[in-house]
């Protein structure tokens, strides 16, 4: 009788666990939806420049597989990924106003940019 009960317990806890993952899954998911993507190809970026408001974020996504992968990173080192992977991503948020270019470390000859605007600032 202990013993079902105890099962019993694990079981809803088991429900609750799964209705939270859901929850978290799906509610972030949409919130969460991303501000811009730059995808890297093998040496080039799409789109090159990409405009953001601030405390927006702009995702690399590295479609290219090559042996060390593709890193890009701020010419002011305002921000510098880790090395990526064939479909790996990595996100920055910008929070400071400007310009930013920036280029693929391993093809220094592929540049972008990002522009991130204060929209309080814009009419
Ligand atoms: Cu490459």
């Amino acid at each position: 009788m202990q013993f079902s009960e105890v099962r019993q317990g694990l079981w809803s806890g088991a429900a609750l666990l799964l209705a939270g993952a859901w929850g978290s899954f799906l509610v972030p998911e949409s919130a969460r939806a991303e501000d811009a993507v730059v995808k890297l190809g093998h040496d080039h970026l799409m789109p090159a420049e990409v405009r953001v408001d601030v405390g927006e974020s702009v995702t690399f996504h590295n479609l290219h597989k090559m042996p060390g992968g593709h890193s890009v990173k701020a010419l002011d080192a305002s921000f510098a990924s880790p090395p990526l992977d064939k479909d790996e991503r990595w996100s920055h948020t910008f929070e400071v106003p400007g310009r930013y270019p920036y280029y693929v470390v391993e093809h220094p000859a592929s540049k972008g940019v990002v522009e991130v605007r204060d929209p309080s600032e814009s009419e």
